[in-house]
């Protein structure tokens, strides 16, 4: 069984103002469509082949670039659609919430130490909101289509909020300007999904 790209679940132009919708159509249909296809081509007929995405980034060999940067990018934006809706939808509040405030303080220290991770990963890659058994949150960055559920990378946990800092997920829109699609990022998060995420990976 080959992995299929995921539905967005709303519409590529759903997003503006934040994230415009020629973005979002070549980054969903043309960027994710070819990590998709590119990870089914490096698992054909290998072993890895019918297992799930997060058994074969956590059993991955660091050494296999296709894998590696193709399965990464299967998952992280499949995961990146799912935390964002239109703009008003869904506030973060409940366990989730109280988990971030014990970690960082307040919502608003999170948010300033998750742009930073965002801003400052030099080049290509990925923030990342992580819950780990017992509860506790943290934030890291990583380059490329590396995350978190690779055991080979230095930062660790569940992803439960990830941001592509590629310049294909801004630059039609923000061209240089990083920080602003960051700030943007935060009124299309969709805390719903986060929160739900979190609680089922605890
Ligand atoms: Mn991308």
């Amino acid at each position: 069984m080959a992995f299929t790209l995921p539905e967005l679940g709303y519409a590529y132009d759903a997003l503006e103002p934040h994230i415009d919708a020629r973005t979002m159509e070549i980054h969903h249909g043309k960027h994710h469509q070819g990590y998709t296809n590119n990870l089914n081509n490096a698992i054909a007929g290998t072993d890895l082949e019918g297992t799930s995405i997060e058994n074969i980034l956590a059993n991955l060999d660091m050494n296999n670039g296709a894998v590696r940067n193709n399965g990464g990018g299967f998952f992280n934006h499949s995961l990146f659609w799912s935390v964002m809706n239109p703009e008003g939808k869904g506030e973060l509040s409940g366990e989730l919430k109280n988990a971030i405030e014990a970690e960082f303080g307040t919502v608003d220290a999170f948010k300033d130490t998750f742009s930073k991770a965002a801003a400052t990963q030099f080049g290509s890659g990925w923030a990342w909101l992580c819950v780990h058994k017992g509860g506790n949150v943290s934030v890291c960055s990583t380059p490329n289509q590396d995350n978190p559920l690779m055991a080979g990378v230095s930062c660790n946990g569940t992803p439960i909020l990830g941001l592509d800092v590629w310049e294909h997920a801004y630059y039609l829109n923000y061209q240089n300007r990083r920080p602003d699609y960051i700030n943007a990022f935060f009124n299309v998060i969709n805390w719903n999904e986060v929160a739900k995420r979190y609680a089922e990976n605890k």
